[in-house]
């Protein structure tokens, strides 16, 4: 629950839709007898829409029983998106994976028009580009929240904490900072801020000016840390009062831990932690990528049965959701943009470092309170030998650290480069991501000499934790062979068998996500692979597993 004092509505279930309109068509446009669509969905997940790359039109009507100010927030629409209320456009966001949202003050009672263009083609002024090895699916994606807010209200809320520990070994202080974003679409007036934590309550009068404006509160308490051991959070309300009744508020939850490196090693809470991870899509045959919690959690229990702490969310923000299911169990996550395969011209072409920039400031803002968040990763196999691309994952990871000094900045680099000595970007990282496909995209099968080497070359060019973010194999489900042939299960078996040990033994390893967790969809333009799927998971597409999942639960849980 994010308020207590809001009334909420999610704005699920069956939305008017359409897909047969021009690319400039207006609202006025929206056809008499539309076609139907559940909210959220992918579309390309239903075989009516199983093709369709482009624009859609998405329509339902709201009706308020009193004037009021409406917050609408949709938490990813795939991938730009157009909103317009009663006609008039409200708000346009491009990006599939973060959220937007408009207030719109002084709706009148009754009923309102609610329209939304989706579109998911993709371009090469789009983040992704079109060629991604994952697939492009469009809509609604994840939920729409309505609410209605008072004329002051809090915006928004950040907090940031230092952790000290009592030197002798007892319990450990947060001396926390929360910058409330209040606004105010009325005249000036007075306002309490309270801030609680956990049962810790710090509160401050202010004089709220018409418009926006912030307010800083300091607040210290004992807390335990998030371990991943034990998960602890603490459920945070921010409340605006008015003589000692609350008039607004806004709810999350924290867990107070400390990431940092020390030499080859990545430390939570000052200690070194083993990552041992995998790659995660968004991605199912039934739902696409808007994923039911139920699919979350079952991929969570799957993950973690097979001795798995960490979990790199390839390549974008996932849903909030599956983090907080993270933050409850105690698993690590990497989050990342999907600057998927970038050049330096890429970087160059429209304002797509600029629109990187604001997804990475979204994807901050929206998820900088979840402990199980320990790194920002910035781009995936980009041309890292470019002069451009080194500039341009600089001033990201500028912006990331400027953003968010409490965690690590990231990136993932592919093998040929670092082995080259070629890579100027991870020189800008606290950590080096590395996707490394010896034994696949390779003559000679899987051998762990490959792997040893390959592990010392990065060592000698990179003085900082190494981190194998991708590593994995191909194998078609049910597919066993005596000669061990490449895309059997066999033969991935034997991959993990012969490339994990290695990993787990050498100590510059600070961790790795196997890629990947499922097999999944790979983009229209697909890249030669069999059935048009990526299938490097452990487990199929409905989630049954291979034999290689049975070999990674067995080397790292027996
Ligand atoms: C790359 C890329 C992944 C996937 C993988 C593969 O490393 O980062 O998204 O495409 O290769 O399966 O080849």
């Amino acid at each position: 629950d994010t308020t207590e004092t809001r009334e909420q509505r999610h704005l699920d279930g069956t939305w008017e839709f359409t897909t047969a309109l021009e690319a400039d068509a207006t609202p006025a446009d929206f056809p008499a007898e539309p076609e139907t669509i559940p909210v959220p969905c992918a579309w390309n997940a239903l075989a009516d829409y199983a093709d369709h790359h482009g624009s859609a039109w998405y329509r339902r009507t709201i009706t308020l029983p009193d004037c009021a100010n409406v917050r609408v927030r949709f938490l990813a629409v795939s991938h730009e998106a157009i909103v317009y209320l009663d006609g008039e456009r409200r708000v346009e966001h491009s990006g599939g994976y973060t959220p937007f949202e408009f207030v719109a003050e002084d709706l009148s009672a009754g009923e309102h028009e609610l329209l939304v263009r989706a579109e998911n083609g993709r371009s090469e002024t789009t983040i992704p580009l079109p060629e991604t090895d994952w697939f492009d699916y469009g809509g609604i994606t994840r939920e729409v929240v309505l609410e209605t807010v008072p004329n002051v209200y809090i915006d928004d809320f950040d907090l940031r904490y230092d952790l000290a520990s009592d030197p002798d070994g007892g319990r450990t202080t947060a001396r926390i900072r929360a910058d409330v974003d209040v606004s105010n679409c009325d005249r000036e007036t007075d306002r309490t801020v309270a801030v609680t934590i956990g049962e810790t309550t710090v509160r401050e009068r202010v004089t709220v000016p018409a418009g926006k404006t912030s307010v800083e509160l300091a607040l210290e308490r004992p807390v335990d840390r998030w371990t991943l051991d034990d998960p602890t959070l603490y459920d945070v309300t921010v409340a605006l009062e008015a003589e000692e009744t609350v008039v607004d508020d806004r709810r999350d939850r924290i867990g107070f831990r400390e990431v940092t490196v020390d030499g080859r090693e990545i430390l939570l809470n000052g200690e070194p932690v083993d990552l041992r991870g995998v790659n995660r899509h968004e991605d199912h045959p039934e739902w696409g990528s808007a994923q039911p919690l139920r699919v979350m959690r079952e991929d969570l229990a799957r993950i973690r049965e097979a001795g798995l702490n960490c979990i790199r969310c390839s390549h974008y923000p996932n849903h909030p959701r599956f983090l907080d299911l993270c933050d409850e169990l105690g698993v690590l996550v990497i989050e990342e943009l999907p600057y998927w395969h970038f050049d330096a011209d890429d970087f160059e072409r429209a304002d797509l470092l600029e629109r990187g920039e604001r997804m990475l400031e979204e994807m901050i803002s929206r998820d900088r309170h979840h402990p199980s968040v320990f790194a920002w990763s910035l781009t995936n196999e980009c041309a890292n030998e470019q002069a451009g691309v080194a500039e341009a994952t600089d001033h990201l990871a500028t912006v990331a650290r400027e953003t968010d000094d409490s965690r690590l900045v990231t990136l993932a680099s592919y093998n040929e480069w670092v082995d080259r000595g070629e890579d100027r970007c991870l020189e800008h990282c606290d950590f080096a991501c590395v996707n490394g496909y010896y034994g696949w995209y390779t003559d000679e099968p899987v051998a762990a000499d490959q792997w040893t080497g390959f592990l010392e070359r990065i060592a000698d060019r990179r003085d900082c934790p190494i981190f194998v973010s991708e590593f994995g194999a191909g194998a078609i489900e049910g597919e066993r062979t005596w000669e061990r042939a490449k895309w059997s299960e066999t033969y991935q078996s034997e991959f993990f068998e012969t490339v994990l040990p290695v990993l787990l033994a050498d100590d510059s390893v600070a961790g790795f996500t196997i890629w990947q967790f499922c097999d999944t969809r790979t983009s229209r333009d697909p890249m030669s692979r069999p059935k048009s799927k990526n299938n490097k998971g452990i487990v199929g597409e409905y989630r049954r597993p291979k034999a290689a999942y049975e070999t990674v639960r067995r080397l790292l849980t027996e």
